[in-house]
Protein backbone atom coordinates (compact mmCIF):
# COMPACT_ATOMS: atom_id res chain seq x y z
CA UNK A 1 0.00 0.00 0.00
CA UNK A 2 2.69 2.35 1.29
CA UNK A 3 4.39 1.58 -2.40
CA UNK A 4 1.25 2.38 -4.35
CA UNK A 5 1.24 5.27 -2.72
CA UNK A 6 4.89 6.61 -3.46
CA UNK A 7 4.67 5.28 -7.09
CA UNK A 8 1.33 7.32 -7.62
CA UNK A 9 2.79 10.61 -6.18
CA UNK A 10 5.77 10.32 -8.38
CA UNK A 11 3.92 9.29 -11.12
CA UNK A 12 1.63 12.78 -10.76
CA UNK A 13 5.20 15.08 -9.98
CA UNK A 14 6.46 13.42 -12.99
CA UNK A 15 3.79 14.38 -15.20
CA UNK A 16 3.26 17.84 -13.90
CA UNK A 17 7.25 18.57 -13.38
CA UNK A 18 7.35 16.93 -17.23
CA UNK A 19 4.99 19.27 -18.35
CA UNK A 20 6.55 22.57 -16.64
CA UNK A 21 9.53 21.82 -18.21
CA UNK A 22 8.40 21.26 -21.69
CA UNK A 23 5.96 24.56 -21.71
CA UNK A 24 9.29 26.55 -21.54
CA UNK A 25 12.41 24.28 -23.20
CA UNK A 26 12.66 26.60 -26.15
CA UNK A 27 16.70 25.27 -26.55
CA UNK A 28 17.21 27.82 -23.49
CA UNK A 29 19.41 29.86 -25.70
CA UNK A 30 19.89 32.88 -25.23
CA UNK A 31 17.84 34.24 -28.11
CA UNK A 32 14.18 34.25 -26.00
CA UNK A 33 12.00 32.07 -24.51
CA UNK A 34 12.65 30.68 -21.09
CA UNK A 35 13.51 27.57 -19.57
CA UNK A 36 11.37 26.70 -16.48
CA UNK A 37 12.86 24.25 -13.81
CA UNK A 38 11.94 22.75 -10.65
CA UNK A 39 14.12 22.23 -8.12
CA UNK A 40 13.03 19.94 -5.36
CA UNK A 41 13.98 20.61 -1.57
CA UNK A 42 12.67 18.42 1.25
CA UNK A 43 12.66 21.09 3.67
CA UNK A 44 9.81 23.90 4.09
CA UNK A 45 10.39 27.39 2.82
CA UNK A 46 12.02 29.06 5.93
CA UNK A 47 13.95 26.39 6.45
CA UNK A 48 18.36 27.32 5.55
CA UNK A 49 18.43 25.30 2.92
CA UNK A 50 14.75 26.36 0.80
CA UNK A 51 16.17 29.98 1.73
CA UNK A 52 19.10 29.43 -0.21
CA UNK A 53 17.56 27.85 -2.80
CA UNK A 54 15.38 30.89 -3.77
CA UNK A 55 18.01 32.93 -3.24
CA UNK A 56 19.74 31.05 -5.97
CA UNK A 57 16.38 30.78 -8.14
CA UNK A 58 16.14 34.90 -7.98
CA UNK A 59 19.31 35.51 -8.87
CA UNK A 60 19.71 32.94 -11.83
CA UNK A 61 16.35 34.92 -12.84
CA UNK A 62 17.79 38.01 -12.52
CA UNK A 63 21.25 37.85 -13.83
CA UNK A 64 19.83 36.11 -17.06
CA UNK A 65 16.64 38.25 -17.23
CA UNK A 66 14.16 35.51 -16.77
CA UNK A 67 15.34 33.27 -19.39
CA UNK A 68 16.37 30.16 -16.49
CA UNK A 69 13.14 30.67 -14.57
CA UNK A 70 13.33 27.95 -11.39
CA UNK A 71 10.59 27.30 -9.36
CA UNK A 72 11.70 26.63 -5.42
CA UNK A 73 8.97 23.31 -5.14
CA UNK A 74 10.03 23.22 -1.77
CA UNK A 75 8.06 21.05 1.53
CA UNK A 76 8.76 17.49 -0.30
CA UNK A 77 6.35 18.81 -2.90
CA UNK A 78 7.89 16.39 -5.75
CA UNK A 79 8.38 13.87 -2.99
CA UNK A 80 11.07 12.20 -1.03
CA UNK A 81 15.16 12.93 -1.16
CA UNK A 82 15.44 9.72 -3.22
CA UNK A 83 12.70 10.00 -5.20
CA UNK A 84 14.08 13.43 -6.36
CA UNK A 85 17.21 12.25 -7.12
CA UNK A 86 16.22 9.59 -9.30
CA UNK A 87 13.64 12.60 -11.10
CA UNK A 88 16.64 14.81 -11.03
CA UNK A 89 18.51 11.68 -12.93
CA UNK A 90 15.61 11.36 -15.61
CA UNK A 91 15.20 15.13 -16.31
CA UNK A 92 11.93 14.56 -14.92
CA UNK A 93 12.49 17.75 -12.73
CA UNK A 94 16.00 19.67 -13.14
CA UNK A 95 17.52 20.29 -10.08
CA UNK A 96 17.46 19.19 -6.17
CA UNK A 97 19.21 20.07 -2.83
CA UNK A 98 19.78 17.26 -0.94
CA UNK A 99 21.79 15.36 1.67
CA UNK A 100 25.15 13.53 0.38
CA UNK A 101 23.63 10.78 2.41
CA UNK A 102 21.34 9.23 -0.41
CA UNK A 103 23.46 10.42 -3.23
CA UNK A 104 25.57 7.74 -2.00
CA UNK A 105 22.86 5.52 -3.38
CA UNK A 106 23.63 6.54 -7.02
CA UNK A 107 27.38 8.03 -6.78
CA UNK A 108 29.24 5.63 -4.08
CA UNK A 109 32.04 7.83 -3.22
CA UNK A 110 29.69 10.18 -1.10
CA UNK A 111 28.89 7.78 1.59
CA UNK A 112 32.36 8.39 2.58
CA UNK A 113 30.33 12.25 4.43
CA UNK A 114 27.96 9.91 6.32
CA UNK A 115 31.56 8.36 8.32
CA UNK A 116 31.18 9.30 11.55
CA UNK A 117 33.56 11.73 13.05
CA UNK A 118 35.19 12.16 10.30
CA UNK A 119 35.83 15.97 10.79
CA UNK A 120 36.58 17.43 14.27
CA UNK A 121 34.46 20.63 13.49
CA UNK A 122 32.61 22.76 10.77
CA UNK A 123 35.64 24.29 10.11
CA UNK A 124 37.60 21.18 9.14
CA UNK A 125 34.54 20.13 7.25
CA UNK A 126 34.47 23.85 5.32
CA UNK A 127 38.20 23.15 4.55
CA UNK A 128 38.10 19.94 2.64
CA UNK A 129 34.85 21.14 1.11
CA UNK A 130 36.04 24.53 -0.38
CA UNK A 131 39.60 22.26 -1.61
CA UNK A 132 40.33 20.66 -4.88
CA UNK A 133 39.31 17.01 -3.82
CA UNK A 134 35.98 17.91 -2.63
CA UNK A 135 35.58 20.26 -5.59
CA UNK A 136 36.20 17.53 -7.64
CA UNK A 137 33.75 15.09 -5.94
CA UNK A 138 30.92 17.76 -7.54
CA UNK A 139 32.46 17.11 -10.60
CA UNK A 140 31.84 12.93 -10.02
CA UNK A 141 28.17 13.41 -9.98
CA UNK A 142 28.21 13.42 -13.43
CA UNK A 143 29.38 9.45 -13.44
CA UNK A 144 25.39 8.99 -12.85
CA UNK A 145 24.02 12.62 -15.11
CA UNK A 146 24.41 14.98 -12.52
CA UNK A 147 26.63 18.03 -12.20
CA UNK A 148 27.29 19.00 -8.12
CA UNK A 149 27.07 22.98 -8.51
CA UNK A 150 27.86 23.84 -4.01
CA UNK A 151 28.19 21.85 -0.96
CA UNK A 152 25.50 23.62 1.77
CA UNK A 153 26.37 23.48 6.04
CA UNK A 154 24.09 20.83 7.73
CA UNK A 155 25.92 21.30 11.25
CA UNK A 156 26.32 18.12 13.34
CA UNK A 157 23.27 15.35 13.74
CA UNK A 158 22.62 13.92 17.07
CA UNK A 159 20.27 11.16 18.59
CA UNK A 160 16.90 11.93 19.75
CA UNK A 161 14.68 9.91 21.82
CA UNK A 162 11.49 9.08 22.85
CA UNK A 163 11.74 7.56 26.19
CA UNK A 164 15.84 6.25 27.36
CA UNK A 165 17.91 9.00 27.17
CA UNK A 166 20.87 8.15 25.02
CA UNK A 167 24.16 8.93 27.74
CA UNK A 168 26.68 6.64 25.78
CA UNK A 169 26.63 3.70 23.11
CA UNK A 170 25.36 1.16 25.77
CA UNK A 171 21.83 2.84 25.55
CA UNK A 172 21.36 2.21 21.82
CA UNK A 173 21.04 -1.35 22.73
CA UNK A 174 17.47 -2.51 21.41
CA UNK A 175 16.42 0.69 20.84
CA UNK A 176 14.64 1.47 16.89
CA UNK A 177 17.23 4.06 15.24
CA UNK A 178 15.57 5.94 11.75
CA UNK A 179 18.75 6.57 9.58
CA UNK A 180 18.92 8.39 6.85
CA UNK A 181 19.60 6.96 3.45
CA UNK A 182 22.94 5.45 2.37
CA UNK A 183 24.15 2.12 4.08
CA UNK A 184 26.84 4.03 6.04
CA UNK A 185 24.64 5.30 7.96
CA UNK A 186 22.90 1.83 9.04
CA UNK A 187 26.38 0.70 9.63
CA UNK A 188 26.70 3.28 12.05
CA UNK A 189 24.46 2.89 14.49
CA UNK A 190 24.87 -0.97 14.39
CA UNK A 191 28.35 -0.65 15.19
CA UNK A 192 27.31 1.69 18.13
CA UNK A 193 24.95 -1.24 19.14
CA UNK A 194 21.62 0.18 17.90
CA UNK A 195 18.92 -1.31 15.57
CA UNK A 196 18.90 0.48 12.23
CA UNK A 197 15.73 1.35 10.44
CA UNK A 198 16.10 3.32 7.28
CA UNK A 199 13.10 4.99 6.47
CA UNK A 200 12.48 8.41 4.33
CA UNK A 201 12.71 11.50 6.72
CA UNK A 202 8.35 11.73 6.04
CA UNK A 203 7.68 8.67 8.00
CA UNK A 204 10.01 9.60 10.79
CA UNK A 205 7.38 11.79 12.58
CA UNK A 206 4.10 8.86 12.66
CA UNK A 207 6.86 6.41 13.30
CA UNK A 208 7.81 7.97 16.66
CA UNK A 209 4.42 8.52 17.07
CA UNK A 210 3.04 4.90 16.75
CA UNK A 211 6.01 3.79 18.50
CA UNK A 212 7.95 1.89 15.29
CA UNK A 213 10.79 4.21 15.88
CA UNK A 214 12.58 4.49 19.51
CA UNK A 215 14.36 7.91 18.27
CA UNK A 216 16.18 8.98 15.37
CA UNK A 217 19.10 11.73 14.72
CA UNK A 218 19.32 14.74 12.95
CA UNK A 219 20.84 18.52 13.16
CA UNK A 220 19.14 20.85 15.67
CA UNK A 221 17.07 22.96 12.44
CA UNK A 222 15.89 19.24 11.00
CA UNK A 223 14.35 18.27 14.69
CA UNK A 224 12.90 21.39 15.45
CA UNK A 225 11.14 22.13 11.61
CA UNK A 226 10.00 18.36 11.34
CA UNK A 227 8.13 18.61 14.62
CA UNK A 228 9.87 15.62 15.87
CA UNK A 229 10.84 17.29 18.72
CA UNK A 230 6.98 17.03 20.07
CA UNK A 231 7.92 13.36 20.55
CA UNK A 232 11.16 12.60 21.16
CA UNK A 233 12.15 14.85 24.07
CA UNK A 234 15.83 13.56 24.98
CA UNK A 235 18.35 15.08 22.81
CA UNK A 236 21.44 13.76 22.99
CA UNK A 237 24.66 16.22 22.18
CA UNK A 238 27.22 13.62 20.38
CA UNK A 239 27.79 15.17 16.78
CA UNK A 240 27.89 11.71 15.55
CA UNK A 241 27.89 12.82 11.81
CA UNK A 242 28.63 16.08 9.83
CA UNK A 243 27.01 15.45 6.53
CA UNK A 244 26.99 18.24 4.02
CA UNK A 245 23.69 18.68 1.95
CA UNK A 246 24.42 19.49 -2.17
CA UNK A 247 22.79 21.33 -4.69
CA UNK A 248 23.13 19.34 -8.24
CA UNK A 249 21.41 19.75 -11.79
CA UNK A 250 20.66 17.51 -14.34
CA UNK A 251 23.68 17.06 -16.33
CA UNK A 252 22.10 17.45 -19.80
CA UNK A 253 19.63 20.21 -19.17
CA UNK A 254 23.36 21.66 -17.88
CA UNK A 255 25.49 20.48 -21.19
CA UNK A 256 22.19 22.34 -23.36
CA UNK A 257 23.06 25.23 -21.65
CA UNK A 258 25.69 27.94 -23.34
CA UNK A 259 28.98 28.57 -21.50
CA UNK A 260 28.41 31.57 -20.22
CA UNK A 261 25.16 30.04 -18.66
CA UNK A 262 26.85 27.37 -16.94
CA UNK A 263 29.37 29.33 -15.24
CA UNK A 264 27.08 31.73 -14.03
CA UNK A 265 25.11 28.88 -12.23
CA UNK A 266 28.11 27.55 -11.12
CA UNK A 267 29.22 31.14 -10.25
CA UNK A 268 25.78 32.01 -8.34
CA UNK A 269 25.67 28.41 -6.65
CA UNK A 270 28.97 29.00 -4.95
CA UNK A 271 27.62 32.86 -3.84
CA UNK A 272 24.56 31.47 -2.36
CA UNK A 273 27.01 29.35 0.17
CA UNK A 274 27.33 32.51 1.87
CA UNK A 275 24.13 33.10 2.25
CA UNK A 276 23.06 29.55 2.78
CA UNK A 277 25.93 29.25 5.92
CA UNK A 278 25.15 32.82 7.66
CA UNK A 279 21.28 31.29 8.01
CA UNK A 280 22.09 28.25 9.32
CA UNK A 281 24.11 29.42 11.85
CA UNK A 282 21.18 31.75 12.86
CA UNK A 283 18.41 28.91 12.68
CA UNK A 284 20.67 26.59 15.02
CA UNK A 285 20.63 29.56 17.66
CA UNK A 286 16.91 29.38 17.18
CA UNK A 287 16.19 26.03 17.08
CA UNK A 288 18.30 25.84 20.24
CA UNK A 289 15.96 28.56 21.96
CA UNK A 290 12.72 26.39 21.01
CA UNK A 291 14.07 23.27 22.07
CA UNK A 292 14.97 24.93 25.36
CA UNK A 293 11.46 26.59 25.58
CA UNK A 294 10.00 23.28 24.50
CA UNK A 295 11.36 21.54 27.87
CA UNK A 296 13.72 19.27 25.76
CA UNK A 297 16.17 17.67 27.59
CA UNK A 298 19.48 18.07 26.71
CA UNK A 299 21.91 15.54 27.48
CA UNK A 300 25.94 16.78 26.49
CA UNK A 301 27.61 13.97 26.57
CA UNK A 302 31.41 12.87 26.20
CA UNK A 303 31.82 11.35 22.44
CA UNK A 304 34.95 9.22 23.13
CA UNK A 305 32.87 5.76 23.61
CA UNK A 306 30.54 6.66 20.77
CA UNK A 307 33.76 7.13 18.76
CA UNK A 308 35.48 4.03 19.86
CA UNK A 309 32.17 2.10 19.03
CA UNK A 310 32.95 3.16 15.05
CA UNK A 311 36.38 3.49 15.05
CA UNK A 312 36.64 -0.05 13.77
CA UNK A 313 34.31 0.83 10.66
CA UNK A 314 36.83 3.83 10.33
CA UNK A 315 39.52 1.98 10.34
CA UNK A 316 37.98 -0.65 7.59
CA UNK A 317 36.91 2.49 4.91
CA UNK A 318 40.40 3.87 5.42
CA UNK A 319 41.82 0.79 4.28
CA UNK A 320 39.17 0.21 1.42
CA UNK A 321 36.92 2.08 -0.94
CA UNK A 322 37.43 5.64 1.04
CA UNK A 323 41.33 5.10 1.51
CA UNK A 324 41.61 7.77 -0.81
CA UNK A 325 39.51 10.38 0.36
CA UNK A 326 40.13 9.74 3.55
CA UNK A 327 43.68 10.84 3.15
CA UNK A 328 43.05 14.01 1.41
CA UNK A 329 40.20 14.73 4.42
CA UNK A 330 43.16 13.58 7.08
CA UNK A 331 45.51 15.62 5.05
CA UNK A 332 43.28 19.06 5.71
CA UNK A 333 43.26 18.07 9.24
CA UNK A 334 47.05 18.46 9.65
CA UNK A 335 47.48 21.78 7.28
C1 LIG B 1 18.31 16.80 7.07
C2 LIG B 1 18.69 17.13 5.64
C3 LIG B 1 17.60 16.65 4.71
C4 LIG B 1 17.24 15.20 4.94
C5 LIG B 1 17.06 14.90 6.41
C6 LIG B 1 16.93 13.41 6.72
O1 LIG B 1 19.33 17.22 7.92
O2 LIG B 1 18.81 18.52 5.49
O3 LIG B 1 18.02 16.89 3.40
O4 LIG B 1 18.23 14.39 4.38
O5 LIG B 1 18.14 15.41 7.18
O6 LIG B 1 17.34 13.00 7.79
O7 LIG B 1 16.38 12.67 5.89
Amino acid sequence: MKKQTRSLRTLAALGLVGALALTGCGGGGESGGSQQWSLGETHPKDYPTTQADIWFADHVRERTDGRIDISVRHSAQLGEEREVIEQVQMGAAQMTRVSTAPVAEFVPAFGVFSMPYLFDDEEHLWRFLEGDYAQGMLGDLRESGFVGLAYYEAGARNFYTVDKPITSPEDLEGLDIRVIEGSVNADMVEAMGGSPVTMDYGEVYSSLETGVLDGAENNEPSYVSSGHYELAKHFTMDAHQRIPEVLMINADVFDSLSEKDQQLLRDVAQESVAEQRKLWDQEVEESLAEMKDAGIKIHDVETTEFQESVSGLLDEARKGEYSEVMAAIDEVRES
